[in-house]
């Protein structure tokens, strides 16, 4: 046909490839020796019923990875799953009387249909969804897994507590604001009893297996610092009554470590015990001057040590503290004077212990040693406190010790270490290791997650729910009311169970499991996802780690953590070969829309109000228009079945691609796709006119000699054709820039737009069958349309016709001998305020002529003027100054 119709075109592909899917059913896990496979995986979606833009610009870019790696001769699996348990679901059930398990089974098929009108080729038959049966009865496997080995444990914790979603929220899904990430309420402290996992055991593993990842370095730094590792020291002080001076002087040696700490006391109580405290700064140790302890150390539990009214305070701190989501908070810090001494144990001199607020509850030994000269928050309490005198230990070039007896004059990095040697050997104190990562708290206490499976037994206590019982279902049909309970406590018949022994009287736990806990195991699945009697078979072996994995930089932390701990742990377990999941990963950056905001009332405007108001960045004095992640309260949202339905899917998906490169945010501008709209199209007239001038030159004489076109025009193309396939090549493996592909796409068809004299020569031929390629796994649609087109026109050309579509073609290879291309690159450094901050490595070619290639992807863009340039300054679509667009995102990292 002349025209390009999208929907046409993309209707009969994706009903081919539907029917193809059908036909193959399962495809074998088998991956031969030698062959190379290409794990692709991006992030599996909540089932939410709706698409947003974010899930269309990550599957896109999966898609199209999955595809090169498939054309480069590698085995590749690209399954695709929903994270199907959660809050949602219950939400639904409690305000709209739906059951969870089939409002989730409803938007599953919904989403399922959206992502085959996008065209993506996922491997549907290992499609999995964490809430069946057969997948939760894995994920209860791994808890007793957990459990055996000692790292599933119940204890009573200070939880964040939900008071509008009544759930107990993991630290992660509590804001700096202490704001819940789902409900947005500002969540409550308080003590219940829950599961645990011990990924605290895996916290120096987590940190070193880092190093062999090829992550942003973001991550990596984000993971570390998560981890939190920090090395320092421990010293005792032992606690007295009373304030006594032992001043070194009185002792018979000059030395004031041989002043003895645990002389025995003048005071005729029973004697007292030490304080621990956790330091980094060990040199500091003769700046002390109080210490501190947290109001929820365990020393106030022995309350005879204490007068009523410190007790009185203390548990005013602890109610203050139930009510703040943190204790860091800078402003105050509450202490009360303990009533307590510690004795230096090396000066002998007593230094009060207080109960303050700003020593965190869950961090090191919950004691602090303080050093007013040396650090700003005991400064700040000393002053409150009037806490005299302030002794600088630290000379002020920060170099070496003074004022330390024996230890001054050192460096500082001697005198720390001799100073924790020296109390080690002495008996109070060594090194200490601290790390800010926590236990993980997985208990729900909700109905729409994994039942945890153990019983609770009068007799026997906590008894796991032997593995031939699994899986512990979740009961159907339950009744909601409202957002009370769960209903799993409410379910008397459910609840009832035997733990074995005669005589039993056990009931199940009632909790559910963390929603991440699904998903840090689900790629192990994917591999085999029907097996009935193991959670991953062998293969598991053979296709892990992950090569690479797509998904939003929002999981850098949380979900990536919790999959590599349970991987570490399966391998420990000897069940993998592998201890970390994913080899490389790309985030993706955010989909941003337009919104238009008033300056005086911070009012988001909508739609219908924005008339004549489309400047981002203008000095509007009314409305502010700027750039934000798109959101329904920001009026600035996208649905993609909409703009699927305006463009087609592959100009959605190429665009995509296009506008920036993966981990950056992109601006999503409606202006902009029709450019890449009116691109395909230009593709499309392109390889129709040459069909054309094929078809009529075979009705005409077979083997008529064709005019001779000319050397010159020829090379063009061929060199235009291998530079196009280095660099597209290069985009998927080495840099994932999308958006240089499809400028180097574009650069092409502009070669052949100049070259059309030479339309229906077998050169002509091969750059377009080459473009088609390269454009495949962006465009599978309209590629696999004309990569038909041009087949019927091989035998014409003399040229023996190929099989199979465009997707299961090779993909091309570079000619290394051919002369002009692009090898050489160009660095650019980037500076900030002075200071070199990043190198940029560009194709020479992109910068040498770099206006040129500006006004060609302006050409290319522009629309169906020959000449794009022609067309004045601004091009009629954002797009067209890619380049530098491009580069100012950069700029502005
Ligand atoms: C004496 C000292 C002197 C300290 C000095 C710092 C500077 P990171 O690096 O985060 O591990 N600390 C220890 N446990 C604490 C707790 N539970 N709550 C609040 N603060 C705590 O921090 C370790 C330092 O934080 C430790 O070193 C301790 O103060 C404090 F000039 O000890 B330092």
């Amino acid at each position: 046909s002349a025209e390009y119709v999208p929907h046409e075109v993309e209707k009969k592909w994706q009903s081919k490839w539907r029917q193809k899917l059908k036909e193959r059913g399962h495809v074998t896990n088998e991956l031969p020796p030698g062959v190379d496979k290409h794990y692709t995986l991006s992030m599996f979606p909540y089932p939410s019923g709706r698409l947003h833009m974010g899930h269309v610009r990550v599957y896109t870019i999966s898609d199209a990875i999955a595809h090169f790696h498939r054309m480069s001769g590698k085995k590749v699996l690209h399954p695709m799953g929903w994270d199907a348990f959660g809050l949602p679901a219950e939400n639904a059930a409690i305000e709209r009387g739906i059951d969870p398990a089939s409002w989730t089974q409803q938007n599953i098929s919904n989403m399922r249909g959206q992502m085959a009108s996008l065209g993506l080729h996922f491997n549907w038959d290992r499609e999995l969804s964490t809430c069946s049966p057969e997948y939760y009865k894995w994920t209860q496997w791994l808890f007793l897994q957990l459990f055996r080995r000692g790292l599933a444990y119940q204890k009573q914790a200070l939880v964040n507590w939900d008071p509008v979603d009544k759930t107990v929220l993991a630290n992660e899904q509590v804001d700096d604001e202490g704001r819940s990430w789902r409900s947005g309420a500002l969540a409550e402290k308080r003590y219940l009893l829950q599961w645990f996992f011990k990924i605290t055991h895996y916290a120096e593993q987590l940190l070193s297996g880092l190093e062999t990842l090829e992550w942003p370095a973001s991550v990596k730094l984000m993971q570390t610092e998560w981890i939190g590792k920090s090395e320092g020291a421990f010293f005792d002080f032992q606690l007295r009554n009373t304030l006594e001076h032992h001043h070194p002087s009185s002792s018979s040696s000059s030395s004031p470590s041989s002043s003895s700490p645990s002389s025995p006391s003048s005071s005729s109580s029973s004697p007292l015990p030490s304080l621990r405290v956790f330091t980094t700064r060990p040199e500091t140790l003769f700046g002390v001057n109080f210490l501190a302890v947290s109001p929820e150390h365990p020393l106030l539990l022995k309350t005879e040590l204490f007068s009523e009214s410190v007790m009185a305070t203390v548990e005013e701190m602890r109610s203050r503290l139930s009510h703040h989501s943190t204790n860091n908070d800078s402003s105050s810090k509450h202490g009360v004077f303990s009533g307590l001494y510690a004795v230096h144990p090396f000066t002998g001199s007593g230094v009060p212990v207080y109960v303050a607020d700003y020593v965190v509850s869950d961090y090191g030994t919950k004691a602090v040693m303080g050093v007013p000269a040396h650090d700003a928050r005991d400064l700040q309490f000393a002053a409150e406190h009037r806490l005299l005198p302030v002794t600088e230990v630290v000379s002020s070039d920060g170099l070496s010790i003074i004022n330390s007896y024996q230890f001054s004059g050192l460096s500082v990095e001697e005198g720390s270490k001799s100073i924790v040697n020296s109390a080690h050997s002495q008996g109070f104190g060594g090194h200490m290791t601290q790390y800010k990562l926590r236990d993980w708290l997985i208990s729900r206490q909700r109905y729409w997650g994994a039942p945890i499976p153990v019983l609770h037994c009068r007799k026997c206590g906590v008894v796991p729910v032997p593995e031939t019982q699994l899986p512990v279902i979740l009961p159907t049909g339950v009744e909601f009311k409202g957002r009370g309970p769960s209903p799993l406590s409410q379910d008397e018949a459910w609840l009832r169970g035997d733990c074995g022994k005669p005589g039993c009287c056990a009931r199940r736990e009632t909790d559910t499991m963390d929603t991440f806990v699904d998903s840090s195991w689900y790629f192990l699945r994917f591999i085999d996802p029907h097996l009935n009697d193991k959670p991953f078979s062998e293969a598991v072996r053979r296709w892990m780690p992950v090569d690479l994995y797509v998904g939003g930089v929002e999981h850098a932390i949380l979900h990536l953590l919790y999959a590599r701990f349970i991987t570490h742990f399966l391998h420990d377990q000897g069940f993998l070969s592998h201890k970390e999941p994913f080899q490389k990963l790309l985030a993706q950056g955010m989909v941003q829309g337009k919104t238009y905001r008033l300056r005086s009332s911070g009012r988001y405007l909508r739609p219908e109000e924005r008339e004549g108001r489309e400047m981002v960045g203008n000095e509007d004095d009314e409305v502010r228009v700027s750039w934000e992640k798109m959101s329904k309260s920001k009026y600035n949202g996208v649905d993609p079945e909409d703009v699927i339905r305006e463009y087609g899917a592959d100009t959605v998906r190429v665009f995509m691609l296009f506008k920036a490169p993966p981990e950056l945010d992109m601006q999503w501008d409606t202006q902009a796709i029709r450019g890449m709209l009116r691109w395909l199209g230009r593709v499309w007239t392109l390889t129709h006119e040459h069909v054309k001038v094929c078809q009529r030159r075979g009705e005409r004489e077979e083997g008529e000699e064709k005019e001779e076109e000319g050397e010159e025009g020829e090379q063009k193309i061929v060199s235009a054709t291998h530079r196009a396939i280095q660099e597209v090549t290069a985009s998927f493996t080495e840099r994932h820039t999308f958006n240089v592909a499809v400028s180097e796409l574009m650069i092409l068809s502009n070669t052949l737009r100049d070259g059309r004299s030479l339309s229906g020569s077998p050169a002509y031929h091969s750059a377009l069958e080459t473009l088609c390629l390269l454009l495949a796994p962006m465009a599978p649609h309209v590629t696999a349309h004309l990569w038909e087109d041009l087949q019927g026109v091989r035998r014409v050309l003399g040229l023996p016709i190929i099989k199979g579509d465009v997707l299961s073609q090779p993909w091309p290879q570079c000619d290394e001998s051919l002369p002009n291309r692009p090898t050489d690159t160009v660095e650019f450094v980037l500076q900030v305020n002075g200071r070199k901050r990043a190198v940029l490595s560009l194709p020479s070619h992109l910068v040498d002529s770099e206006d040129l290639s500006r006004e060609v992807v302006r050409g290319a863009v522009g629309g169906g003027s020959d000449r794009g340039r022609g067309r004045g300054g601004e091009g009629d679509c954002g797009t067209s100054q890619t380049h530098c667009k491009h580069c100012h995102q950069m700029m502005s990292l």
